[in-house]
């Protein structure tokens, strides 16, 4: 870790498998989500435009669950809010996942680039807004009093995930890149890592159960749980 400034920025890239711990499924582990439900039905447009019933099913139970059954950030999602309060250079934290998990550990400095499960918005006002119950076509939105226009505030496939520029900015001016719990299989999350070592300058590493598609791409890969290796790194980082 010599070749990281002490207040150098880092960037930290997260996935499904930090909140595996705290009782969320994964999406590609065995048993993972979409082992139960075909993605093309429910993380599309085309989806959701042939079945908007079911994709709203889908989101409805993962909100619910979400809210409901007593999920909670684990040690990881604290770990990297305790990072953000106290390493000395720009901490920022780009996830993949749509639960609120890092805000409620702590973390403030966070970027959603697929969007949050805790929003929803309508299709012709394009403005997101807070939303924990079920959602369904015959909702009207409150700004527009539009019926039939309310979806879920997540980036499906095909469609662009948000803040790239931001996220492009924060890769390139980097000195740390680490991914944490991700499988490096959905673009462009997955090419974060060729970018960061495009510009030549930053350490990167890889924090996961088993390797990523990914992972020769990274200097350093520590394969164990979110859990017990985001605690450990994190302390390492604090106390060079
Ligand atoms: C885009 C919705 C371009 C939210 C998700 C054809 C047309 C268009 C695009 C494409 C195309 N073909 C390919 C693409 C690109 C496509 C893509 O990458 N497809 C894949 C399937 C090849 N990407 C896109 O479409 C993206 N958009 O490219 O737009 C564009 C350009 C111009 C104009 C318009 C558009 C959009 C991608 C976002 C899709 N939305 N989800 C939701 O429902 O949640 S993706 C979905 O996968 C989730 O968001 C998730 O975050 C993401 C990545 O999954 P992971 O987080 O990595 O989870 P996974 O289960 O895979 O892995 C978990 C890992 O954790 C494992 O490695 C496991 O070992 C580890 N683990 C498990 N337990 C633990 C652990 N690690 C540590 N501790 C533990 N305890």
């Amino acid at each position: 870790m010599s070749v990281l400034p002490p207040s150098g920025a880092i960037v930290i890239l997260t996935g499904a498998g930090i909140s595996k711990e705290s009782g969320l499924d994964t999406f590609r582990d065995k048993d993972g989500i979409w082992s139960k439900v075909r993605l093309e039905d429910v993380a599309t447009p085309e989806g959701f435009r042939r079945d908007p019933a079911k994709v709203h099913g889908f989101y409805n139970a993962r909100r619910r669950h979400l809210v409901e059954d007593g999920i909670v950030p684990n040690a990881a999602h604290a770990a990297l809010a305790r990072l953000e309060r106290e390493w000395r250079g720009e901490v920022l934290i780009v996830t993949q996942n749509i639960d609120d998990l890092h805000e409620r550990a702590g973390s403030a400095n966070l970027i959603h680039m697929h969007g949050e499960l805790l929003k929803i918005r309508c299709q012709r006002c394009a403005q997101p807004f807070a939303w924990v119950d079920d959602l369904d076509q015959e909702r009207r939105c409150p700004d527009c009093g539009r019926g039939g226009t309310l979806r879920p505030h997540v980036v499906w496939f095909g469609e662009m995930p948000l803040e790239m520029e931001r996220i492009g900015d924060a890769l390139a001016e980097c000195s740390l890149f680490v991914s944490i719990g991700t499988s490096g299989h959905v673009y462009p999350a997955a090419g974060f890592v060729q970018m960061v070592r495009g510009q030549g300058r930053a350490h990167t590493v890889e924090l996961n159960l088993e390797p990523s598609e990914s992972a020769t791409m990274f200097h350093e890969s520590r394969l164990g749980r979110a859990s017990e290796l985001v605690p450990a790194f994190v302390e390492e980082l604090l106390c060079r």
